[in-house]
């Protein structure tokens, strides 16, 4: 077999290991832009829940539907981290390859954080603010302790 000049060897090694990062499936893709969407909507339902609760009499017909639209954000997030949607997929993502790799701990916090999403929808739906607030405060304390874990600094 023709020897390759090793340059041409190395570029040829270098083409296949970038091809190899870009090869994530239009599914992994579809996943991570799909997961990326709905945490910017969250993060925005998130913000403006607190800026009522922040005014000191949260309009509760506002909070109602952010509240519904949190619940039902957190509860679908568990099928956008497919296999392959970490920084191996080549796409510019934050979710660490540690989500896979300690994937009963990620469940867990998602979990935890579907479960207060659902309390915030309920506190939402009785009016209550000292309710709300506490809502707030829990759903607010399983962003941070998955984003403190799972989530890559850019
Ligand atoms: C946000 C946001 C988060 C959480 C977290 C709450 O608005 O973007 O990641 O709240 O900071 O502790």
């Amino acid at each position: 077999m023709m020897k390759l000049p090793y340059s041409l060897a190395l570029a040829t090694a270098g083409l296949a290991a970038s091809y190899a990062a870009y090869a994530a499936t239009p599914a992994v893709t579809n996943a991570i832009k799909a997961r990326q969407a709905s945490y910017k909507e969250i993060g925005g339902a998130f913000k403006s829940v607190n800026d009522e609760i922040k005014s000191g009499s949260p309009d509760m017909n506002s909070v109602r539907p952010l509240a519904r639209d949190l619940a039902t954000r957190a509860a679908l997030l568990p099928k956008y981290f497919p296999k392959g949607s970490g920084p191996e997929s080549g796409v510019k993502t934050r979710a660490k390859a540690e989500i896979w790799k300690d994937n009963a701990a990620f469940v867990k916090l998602q979990g935890d954080m579907i479960t207060a999403a659902k309390a915030l929808d309920a506190a939402a739906a009785s009016g209550n603010v000292a309710g709300l607030t506490a809502a707030r405060n829990s759903l607010g304390g399983t962003c941070k302790s998955c984003h403190d874990r799972f989530r890559a600094e850019l």
